[in-house]
């Protein structure tokens, strides 16, 4: 395992092509790549995000084919005032947290679809499948270049699957200190306080008030499987969604008439915290969060974000909504008083419409053969790397496609 470990953090980079550093480990040629400065397909068209499926995992990561874990927002303004502030700290020492050098690939997200192929009997349509965290990453790229990451891929039965290689993730990862490990459960202890488990009158009143003394986990996640695409390219995204704003409408209440359909998407949020912006810098640093949040909740077509804003000290002041739709507007807006603000939500869509259609296109169709993807902390490049790995899809999804008869 060990020289797998990759050093390029340690390696002074240089912003030109790679002498195709790991030849001395492999016999494949040289790598393909991406320029990410240019390559760029214009104003490409772009599918509304649907979904068609939808999971859960439980308290103990147990995975269930239904929205057990689905929670609904609820939290008044006039709970923030009180004494102080929320303190999101509190019960820190209890936090059930998962531990995330466990690779879960994408077997969630397979074997659901597995799950659903089997109930309708039909194969799901797609060029790409893969987490929504993947797309986020290739969206932000271009505007987000000092962050180095892996992803593996591999064509299965007409799908080329997407994840990101976790011991790289793992490798350069920083041993967390105590206040990004702090400030990180301060989000999760924002979604636990923000949302109740079911609607709030199927909510017993003391499991709406015990809220802040309950004990924090991230084990539980509801997962959105939908469909979107963007130019050519059909993709299928799973990704966590926090809550929905009201509830969640049947989806067995499916109608042709447009009018009538009540879509799922249309009642998502997405749960962030942020420190309470104080100062130039606080708001640059707000608004290149806010690009990532946009573009994270953008693929999945999740339309509400909610901020919680605290103090240094991790203390809950306010809240803000946010529409996803108007944050590139609203970043652009800033531009004009913040000159190092460049993210720029259609060019980013360009880049990503040309990245899926290269994947598409240069990653070879050859079944059980993991291709790394690899960008290398600001590089310019996304390299096309051969590996000898073994495949990452889960067995049980393999086999069902494997025995599928149309
Ligand atoms: O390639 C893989 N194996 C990946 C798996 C890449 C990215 C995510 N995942 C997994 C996650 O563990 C999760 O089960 O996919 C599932 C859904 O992920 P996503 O929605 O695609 O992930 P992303 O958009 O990156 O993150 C959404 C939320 C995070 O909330 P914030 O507010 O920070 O965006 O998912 C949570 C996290 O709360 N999350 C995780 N929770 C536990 N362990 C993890 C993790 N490793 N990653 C994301
Ligand atoms: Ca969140």
């Amino acid at each position: 395992m060990a020289q797998n470990r990759p050093n390029f953090q340690s390696t002074p980079w240089e912003n030109k092509l790679p002498s195709n550093q790991n030849s001395r480990q492999s016999n494949h040629p040289p790598a393909l790549t991406l320029p990410i400065s240019s390559a760029r397909i214009r104003g490409p068209s772009m599918r509304q995000p649907r979904e068609f499926t939808s999971f859960s995992y439980d308290d103990d990561r147990n995975l269930k084919f239904d929205d057990s874990s689905l929670s609904y927002f609820y939290l008044l303004p006039d709970d923030l005032h009180a004494g102080g502030g929320i303190d999101l700290s509190a019960g820190y020492n209890t936090f059930k947290k998962r531990d995330d050098s466990e690779d879960e690939h994408l077997d969630g997200l397979l074997l659901s679809l597995q799950h659903h192929e089997e109930q309708t009997g039909r194969k799901t349509m797609a060029d790409i499948i893969t987490w929504r965290g993947v797309m986020t990453k290739l969206l932000c790229l271009p505007y987000n270049k000092n962050d180095g990451f892996e992803l593996n891929a591999t064509w299965f039965d007409g799908h080329l699957f997407l994840e990101e290689h976790l011991q790289y993730k793992l490798a350069i990862q920083r041993r967390p200190d105590q206040r990004s490990e702090l400030m990180s459960y301060w989000g999760y202890k924002f979604e636990h306080i923000a949302t109740i488990p079911h609607t709030w009158n199927e909510c017993s009143r003391s499991e709406i008030e015990s809220r802040q003394q309950q004990q924090v986990s991230n084990y539980a996640q509801y997962c959105s499987v939908v469909k979107t695409g963007i130019g050519k390219i059909k993709l299928v995204i799973a990704g966590e969604v926090d809550c929905v704003a009201d509830y969640k409408p049947d989806p067995n209440d499916m109608t042709d008439d447009l009018n009538l359909y009540d879509n799922p998407l249309d009642h998502y949020v997405e749960l962030k915290t942020n420190k309470i912006i104080a100062s130039d810098r606080d708001a640059t640093a707000f608004e290149n969060k806010l690009f990532k949040v946009w573009a994270q909740s953008f693929l999945l077509g999740v339309p509400k974000v909610i901020v919680g804003f605290r103090t240094d000290q991790g203390y809950l002041q306010t809240m803000e909504e946010f529409e996803t739709q108007k944050i590139p507007g609203m970043i652009k807006k800033s531009k004009l008083y913040n000159q190092y603000n460049s993210w720029d939500g259609m060019d980013s869509l360009a880049f990503l419409a040309a990245c899926l259609q290269w994947l598409v296109n240069m990653v070879p169709k050859e079944s059980n053969v993991v291709w790394r993807i690899r960008y290398l902390p600001r590089s310019d490049f996304l390299l096309l790397i051969r590996t000898d790995d073994k495949t990452f899809l889960h067995p049980s999804f393999v086999k069902w496609r494997t025995d599928f008869k149309r």
